[in-house]
């Protein structure tokens, strides 16, 4: 079995559970083949040379953790510039807050080179490299450039925009060429892969061969659908576990007549927080009924927060939940609960077994794990109802959900109203396929297929 080589931005110790879910996944074949996991340190040096960085080894019971510290000037170009204010907005189709700084890509570039430059000497010959998300597009291109033969896979972890947005970004070519280096590409959905395929046909005028197969830029690529998913059985242990049950039993003792919609986001505006507290407004104007029966939490952890668009959608958030409890409060109730702050993983199971509906509305989102962690916490004799936006990855697979389009308010409202109706036996039937389709397409499942494919690659130049 070759030895897996992973590559992110950030690198986490496997063994530790509050990694989360893609560690661990990853965790288990890295430590199966004594495998490397190479990234960023998360440390930033300041007045650093450009393109320079220290490296530091350290192990991890038999994997290896390289980490990369990066010069200030590498990280705000890289990593705060052309990643997050450029990729990130205009992936997930907001061309309105990408900023296209001159400067950024300079400094992607010399991120990647230096990823890969660093990388190089610590690679054996049969290696096998898996190469994580946005931040890492250029990376075997890179690779390659230096030499380097080994299989390297793909996969981005968000969406794949329609080619007539990619090509709103003044590199686009560049990136899609770039991604020609690969052996293989894993994007989340079938409409990505839609995306890819209409942007090699049309604008890169290359060929799609079928079997997944695109030829462009005179090279050869696998290119596929691979839906993340979650370790349904270990989050199924975190659910019956004291800190899931003790999360649990408070919300039900706290809101005992109330029944309760949640969201859990990273507080980021590709995920339509502030369009679903509007929508929960609208179905509390629509459906009195819900006045003092019904609470929204919702949970959005701090994120990216020295980014200008992220110091914006928070003032925005808090002062619409202001309005609303102001607007609809009473002295023993609070329509919304809302928090800013990260929940620990360990209670995230009980907080969702205890809600009558999850919210999962994205404006974009390549996949969405919360759907399919809600899913996976409810209880399957009286499971809650998830409402999920048909504009996250998840809804491809997640059919059994109530599907709705975020945009439209009052749409929206009328889906929560539904949910919150939903007869038992009508629950229990949804539950239950949608338990079925995340059990068979797990993270395990989605980690396997992946690196069959890319085994199945036929390594450049043979
Ligand atoms: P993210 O946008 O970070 O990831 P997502 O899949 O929604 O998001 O969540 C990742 C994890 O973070 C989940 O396990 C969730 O429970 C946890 N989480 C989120 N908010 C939290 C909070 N407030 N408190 C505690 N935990 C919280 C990117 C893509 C997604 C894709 C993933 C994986 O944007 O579309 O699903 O990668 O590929």
């Amino acid at each position: 079995m070759s030895r897996l080589v992973v590559v992110s931005n950030r690198v986490a110790d496997p063994r530790k559970q509050a990694a989360g879910g893609l560690a661990v996944a990853l965790g288990e074949t890295l430590q199966q083949t004594g495998g490397l996991w190479f990234g960023w340190s998360g440390t930033v040096i300041e007045g650093g040379p450009a393109g320079e960085g220290e490296l530091h080894k350290q192990q991890a019971g038999k994997v290896t953790l390289a980490t990369l510290d990066l010069s200030r000037e590498d990280h705000d170009s890289y990593y705060l510039g052309y990643s997050n204010d450029v990729l990130w907005p205009v992936f997930h189709n907001r061309l309105d807050l990408a900023r296209f700084e001159a400067g950024f890509i300079g400094g992607y570039r010399r991120a990647n080179q230096l990823f890969a430059r660093k990388l190089l000497p610590l690679l054996k010959e049969d290696d096998i490299i898996w190469v994580h998300d946005y931040h890492l597009i250029p990376l075997a291109a890179e690779l390659r450039a230096m030499g380097c033969r080994q299989r390297i896979g793909f996969f981005l972890h968000i969406p794949l925009p329609p080619q007539i947005i990619m090509a709103a970004i003044p590199q686009h070519e560049w990136l899609t060429r770039s991604l020609f280096a690969y052996d293989l590409i894993g994007l989340q959905a079938r409409q990505d892969q839609e995306h890819f395929e209409r942007y090699v046909l049309s604008e890169a005028h290359g060929e799609a061969l079928g079997n997944d197969m695109y030829r462009a830029y005179g090279q050869t690529v696998r290119c596929g659908a691979f839906p993340i998913g979650i370790d349904v059985d270990e989050f199924a242990a975190l659910t019956h576990a004291k800190e899931a049950r003790d999360m649990y039993d408070t919300m039900k003792r706290e809101y005992s007549t109330r029944r309760l919609l949640l969201g859990i986001d990273r507080l980021d505006y590709s995920k339509g927080i502030p369009n679903r507290v509007r929508a929960f407004r609208e179905l509390l104007a629509h459906y009195p009924e819900n006045r003092r029966s019904a609470t929204l939490i919702q949970i959005a952890s701090p994120t990216r927060e020295t980014v200008d668009a992220y110091g914006d959608i928070r003032r925005e958030l808090e002062s619409l939940c202001g309005a609303i409890n102001g607007d609809y409060g009473e002295l023993d109730w609070m329509p919304v609960r809302y928090i800013h702050r990260n929940v620990a993983r360990k209670r995230v199971p009980g907080l969702c077994r205890a809600a009558a509906v999850g919210l999962v509305t994205p404006l974009r989102d390549g996949m969405n794990l919360v759907a399919k962690e809600y899913v996976a916490a409810q209880d399957p004799a009286d499971p809650g109802v998830l409402v999920l936006s048909r504009f996250a990855g998840a809804a491809e697979q997640l059919k059994e959900a109530l599907l709705v389009n975020p945009y439209d308010t009052h749409g929206t409202a009328e889906v929560m109203q539904q949910a919150l109706q939903m007869p038992l036996e009508e629950r229990r039937h949804r539950h239950q396929k949608l338990l079925q389709g995340i059990r068979d397409q797990d993270v395990h499942w989605w980690r396997r297929t992946f690196l069959q494919a890319l085994s199945e690659a036929t390594p450049p130049g043979d």
